[in-house]
């Protein structure tokens, strides 16, 4: 049986991931830090059906503390570590920078360097980003060059090229994944798509009466969640460790998200929207996200499942479903809406 450590277990990706892993037949531990709420919603149904028998496991670990992270590392002796903890928020990635750099550039150090040191022959995931392209135009490959626009994005270029010296320096099988935007009915509710999703289903449910976002005309390439995390364990199966975009090849603004939205449920979005809100703001953008994953499918064999219209269905649905409300109930509704 193969084990895997995922460090961000309690987010979007660690948890679509442990499921992978487990239906894969892998044991999967887990790394989670403190938190003075509960916050392992998104996995709550794995340690419930896992945890007795040990296939899924979790740890108390933190990509900031060094002797955590070596003694969980000593103790499983992982055949894969897949590092997907990070402060993950762009926008906030402003306000607090240097714990940015600490998580996300500092922490693949630490992990890295604890592996080259222990545990040498475990395969290493990078979750690296589209955000590291930041001002290059599109299409993004894997040859364009890095221009971040955030403190996120510079801490994610600090931990591929890391994860890069690791594979060059100490020969150790350290990949990349470049992964453009991917959602899903776990996304964390302050990313523009869940906020939409979210809040639409509250409108319906008569709990809310407007959405207060920021710029609606920078562009994303937004895949399923679900889909990028088989890309990952693809990565590490390859023969070689090597770097892949994964993306849609899609390109849709806010507003195109938004259209999409609101017409599942015939309502013309421009009534329940304040664009620019201040707070929602960021100083720099990036204005265009748009990848081109072909060496992915070419070299992996990898393509995406899902599309830009299958994901805002379902993240619609299943929000609805939070209040209850069926997608056919959801129509109803909003014709007396109207
Ligand atoms: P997410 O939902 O925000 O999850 C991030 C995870 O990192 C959470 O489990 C979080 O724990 C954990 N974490 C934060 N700080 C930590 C620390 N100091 N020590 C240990 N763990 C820590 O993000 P996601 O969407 O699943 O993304 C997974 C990874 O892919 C991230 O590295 C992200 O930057 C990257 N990525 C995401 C996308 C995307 O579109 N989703 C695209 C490209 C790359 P808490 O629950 O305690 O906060
Ligand atoms: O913003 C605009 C915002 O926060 C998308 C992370 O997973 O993907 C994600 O980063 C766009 C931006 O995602 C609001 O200004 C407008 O232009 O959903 P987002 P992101 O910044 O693209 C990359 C690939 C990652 O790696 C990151 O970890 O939407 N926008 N109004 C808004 N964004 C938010 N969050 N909230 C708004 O109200």
């Amino acid at each position: 049986m193969k084990k895997a450590i995922i460090s961000g277990v309690t987010g979007q990706d660690g948890s679509y991931l442990s499921e992978f892993l487990i239906a894969k037949g892998y044991e999967v531990h887990g790394l989670m830090r403190r938190s003075s709420v509960f916050n392992t919603e998104r996995i709550d149904h794995l340690t419930n059906s896992y945890e007795k028998n040990e296939i899924f496991n979790l740890h108390y670990a933190d990509l900031t503390d060094t002797s955590s992270l070596r003694n969980i590392i000593q103790k499983v002796e992982p055949d894969e570590f897949y590092n997907l903890g990070a402060m993950s928020h762009v926008g906030v990635s402003f306000l607090t920078a240097e714990s940015v750099l600490n998580i996300n550039s500092l922490g693949a150090y630490r992990v890295l360097d604890i592996l080259r040191e222990i545990s040498p022959r475990c395969k290493y995931y990078q979750a690296s980003s589209s955000e590291m392209f930041g001002a290059s135009p599109p299409p993004q490959n894997e040859n364009t060059a890095f221009m971040p626009q955030s403190p996120y994005g510079i801490s994610k270029v600090a931990a591929f090229h890391t994860t890069k010296y690791f594979r060059n320096a100490n020969k150790m099988f350290a990949s990349n994944g470049i992964l453009f935007n991917h959602e899903s009915p776990r996304r964390g509710l302050n990313f523009v798509t869940r906020k939409i999703t979210y809040n639409a289903a509250k409108i319906i449910a008569g709990l809310e009466k407007k959405i207060y976002l920021g710029n609606l005309d920078t562009r994303r390439d937004w895949g399923f969640a679900g889909d990028y995390v088989k890309a990952m364990w693809m990565i590490l199966q390859h023969n070689s460790p090597d770097d892949f975009v994964i993306s849609t090849g899609g390109n849709n603004s806010i507003k195109d998200f938004l259209e999409k939205v609101f017409s599942l449920l015939n309502l013309d979005w421009q009534k329940y929207v304040e664009a620019n809100t201040p707070r929602y703001m960021r100083k720099t953008e990036v204005e265009s996200l748009q990848g081109d994953s072909s060496k992915a499918k070419k070299i992996l064999g990898w393509e995406p499942d899902h599309s830009f219209d299958d994901l805002c269905k379902m993240m619609l649905e299943s929000d609805l479903k939070k209040f209850n409300i069926s997608f056919d109930q959801a129509q109803e509704i909003a014709k007396k809406l109207k």
